[in-house]
Parts: C-alpha cells; structure tokens; sequence
C-alpha cells in the first residue's frame, strides 16, 4: 500500500429494502445499534441511508426519510462517530448536517436534487460526488455505454461535468469525493471494467471512495454451476479482496458492509509495508 490507507466506511442502511441489508437495520434501535458494531469493528465513517437505491426501488417520502436518519445521525454523532448521509435529497441533507453529519453522500451527484450543492456549500461538509444516471427504478435502461472509451470514459466524462456543478455552486475542492458508482446504471461486465481501470476516473484529480460491497456482480462472478447467484450472505470474502486491491491503488474509501473484514485486510497490508520499511 502506497500512502495512506483508505478509510473503511461502513454501511448503516435504515430502510426496509436495501438490496444487501433491508429491513434488518429498519428501527432506530437496531440501526443506532449496528452502528456502534461497526465502530467496535474498526469504522472510521457510518454511512447512514434512508432510501434504498436497489434496482427497481420505489423512492420513500421525504418525510419517512427524514423520520430514519435523523434520529441515528443525532445518536451516533453525539457517541463522537464521523457520519455521513447517504441521501439523494437537500431536505435531507440540511437535517442531517443539523443533527451532526460530516459528510453527504449523494448516489446522485447533484443531479437528482441540485439545490443539494447549495446545502453542501453552505456547510463545511465533505461531498461525495457518485457517477449517477437515473433513478433506481430505471437505472438499468440506462446502463449502456456505446461511446468510444466505454464505461470508463463515460464514467469519467460524467464525473468531470458534475465535478464543475459542484465546484460552481461553492463547494471547495479540498471537500470533494468522487464514487464510480458501481451497479448503478452499470451490468456486471462495467463494473468489472471499471474496477480494473480505475486511472482515468484517479486522473480527474479527487480521492476516490468504492462501494462494492456484497454487490450482485460478485453474486453472478460466485454463481453455483446451475447459475444461482450466490446470495449475500456469502458475498463478503470478495468485497474483502475487492477492498485489498482497491487500497493497494490507493483509493480514499471502501463503503463496506462488513467492516472487520476489510479491517482485519488493511491491517495485512500495513504489517507488510512496515516489515518492508523495517527490511
Ligand atoms: N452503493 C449503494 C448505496 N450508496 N454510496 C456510494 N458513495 N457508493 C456506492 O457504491 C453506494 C452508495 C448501494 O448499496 P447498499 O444498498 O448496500 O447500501
């Protein structure tokens, strides 16, 4: 690992239907409960979220979103936790800021909601910038990539133009993150296309957080014989090695579910520079 190891966020989805974990984390309780594991677990950042952005999703009210992350927000930034919001939306994102969140992460990039930039602006919050094209209820026509260069050149030309909104509503660049976006708006082969060729999308010049945790590629990549996707319970040894060779390139962040195992990975990796610095 060159540099600094990236951050390890972990995942606290209070939602009913989040692909990988909806429905268990749903009440304030149990999310606010999860949360204080995955710091146990080594979490340098929760990631809280009120709407699940799985393929096909219905989007909550405001309101029933506001209603879940506020109240976890409060409890885990009062425990001294770095949160951040996983949200598409302004409203959400002012509450959140309110109630102690460091960072907003937008699966959307601005585009979804833009007054969103303005919030960000106003604040002093770090701003995660994900490569976006459509609302998870149609994301999937939008997954083709025909122009030259593929997945990643769209996915850095995306990226660079949301950059300039960002920059342009006042967000200072020091504050900014940039996502691929894995499995949004993306089948398996590009995401696997951009996992492998992650220079042009670095080259934009922002630390770059991956999520790739328990995503259905991995599900497909560990398929049974019959073609059975693996389920996602038995996806967490890939996103650990997905999450070595992503610090290894030497992202910012991995947005994990299972924060130990990332954890207990990075710690290979740092004992091994030290053995090599010590050599
Ligand atoms: N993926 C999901 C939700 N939020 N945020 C960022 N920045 N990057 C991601 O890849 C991302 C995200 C969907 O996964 P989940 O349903 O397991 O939370």
């Amino acid at each position: 690992m060159s540099g600094d190891p990236p951050v390890v966020m972990g995942v606290v989805n209070v939602t009913p239907d989040s692909f990988s974990d909806g429905g268990l984390y749903a009440d304030a309780d149990s999310a606010i409960a999860h949360g204080r594991r995955l710091l146990a677990d080594g979490a340098d950042i929760l990631d809280v979220g009120g709407e699940s952005t799985r393929p096909g999703a219905t989007r909550p009210l405001v309101e029933e979103e506001l209603d879940r992350v506020v109240p976890v927000i409060t409890a885990l930034a009062a425990d001294g936790a770095t949160v951040s919001v996983d949200t598409m939306r302004s409203q959400v994102a002012a509450a959140a800021v309110a109630a102690g969140a460091r960072i907003v992460n937008d699966v959307s990039g601005g585009l979804a909601d833009p007054e969103i930039l303005r919030v960000v602006a106003e604040s002093d919050v770090t701003y995660v910038a994900m490569h976006w094209r459509a609302h998870a209820d149609h994301m999937t026509d939008f997954a083709t990539y025909h122009n030259p260069g593929g997945v990643v050149a769209a996915v850095r030309d995306e990226l660079a133009r949301r950059v300039e909104a960002v920059l342009a509503a006042g967000v200072a660049p020091e504050r900014l993150v940039l996502d691929p976006g894995l499995g949004f708006a993306k089948h398996g082969a590009h995401n696997w296309q951009l996992l492998a060729d992650l220079g042009p999308v670095k080259a934009l010049g922002y630390p770059l957080l991956v999520g790739a945790s328990r995503k259905s590629f991995l599900g497909t990549l560990l398929a049974d014989p019959d073609g059975t996707p693996r389920g996602i319970d038995g996806r967490d040894d890939a996103t650990t090695a997905l999450s070595v060779l992503l610090a290894q390139e030497g992202v910012w962040g991995l947005r994990v579910h299972d924060v130990r195992s990332t954890c207990d990975a990075l710690r290979v990796l740092r004992a091994l520079d030290t053995a090599r610095e010590e050599g």
